[in-house]
């Protein structure tokens, strides 16, 4: 495909492994916090600090390459030709800062819009995944094998909270179907509870740095990643991203008629 998907990923294992020892090293520093779109929508100058890193080494290794990035310093991407990066340097910001835990690191790389490599560290809990669909999956080094499909009855979900209270997408009727719900804060650490057979399913809406990498990954294990509507995801804007095993997906679909 004219794209080294085994370096990319290569290139993606190192530089988070040094991503999440900078933040590990620094979190009992004091904390510079701003708000975004409202009083829950945080960000932090070890968000900014972190994304300039990971815009550094994308441009020096490819400078072909677009980065879609959360905190704006890498470019404006309007649609998905060529190489691009997806970053997301915290995921979980208001975890980083309310909890000290519970939060990830992720990158995803996709190629005129298919996905090469997805990548995603639990900071705190030192548990790095990483893979996509030519490369097999990772988790801290160890090979994964390919999800086995589950009963939705079998198995626990991730929700987005606001979502789950206001029954979107009948979410609550999903939840009652399960084995039980959880709420997590971070679309990243969801992914890899997803993709190491922890939860079985996962509703949010999402930007696509949120799930580029988490998608990426999970192309290779079985899972599903879909718009409610069916459709694929655009990785291009904010939207209600429905994610997970096969039959999960069947009951969300059925739900939705
Ligand atoms: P973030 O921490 O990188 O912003 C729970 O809030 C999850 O949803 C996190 O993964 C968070 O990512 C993501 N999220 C996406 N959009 C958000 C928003 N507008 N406000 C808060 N969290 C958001
Ligand atoms: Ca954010
Ligand atoms: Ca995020
Ligand atoms: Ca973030």
């Amino acid at each position: 495909m004219g794209i080294e998907a085994f370096k990319i990923q290569h290139d993606l294992v190192a530089w988070l492994t040094v991503a999440g020892d900078k933040i590990r090293q620094r979190m009992t520093e004091q904390i510079q916090i701003s708000t975004k779109s409202g009083r829950n929508d945080l960000v932090t100058n070890r968000d900014k600090e972190i994304e300039q890193f990971y815009v550094r080494q994308i441009r020096q290794n490819y400078p072909q390459a677009k980065i879609f990035g959360e905190e704006g310093f890498g470019d404006i991407v309007n649609d998905l030709s060529g190489l691009i990066f997806f970053v997301d340097p915290i995921d979980g910001t208001m975890n980083f800062v309310k909890q000290k835990q519970n939060f990830a690191t992720m990158i995803g790389v996709y190629l005129d819009g298919e996905p090469i490599v997805g990548a995603i560290l639990d900071v705190m809990g030192e548990q790095l995944i990483v893979g996509g669909p030519e490369t097999g999956v990772t988790l801290n080094g160890r090979p994964l094998a390919p999800l086995a499909d589950r009963p939705l009855a079998d198995g626990l979900i991730g929700v987005n909270g606001g979502m789950f209270a206001s029954n979107e997408n009948q979410l609550q009727q999903l939840g009652r179907a399960s084995s039980g719900v959880r709420i997590t804060g971070s679309a990243g650490i969801e992914f890899i509870q997803l993709l190491t057979g922890q939860q079985i399913g996962y509703v949010s809406k999402l930007s696509p740095w949120d799930y580029a990498a988490g998608q990426a990954i999970g192309v290779a294990l079985g899972i599903e990643t879909h718009l409610s509507s069916g459709e694929q995801p655009t990785l291009m804007s904010r939207e209600t991203i429905v994610t997970g095993l096969p039959d999960f997906w069947r009951y969300f679909k059925q739900l939705q008629s």
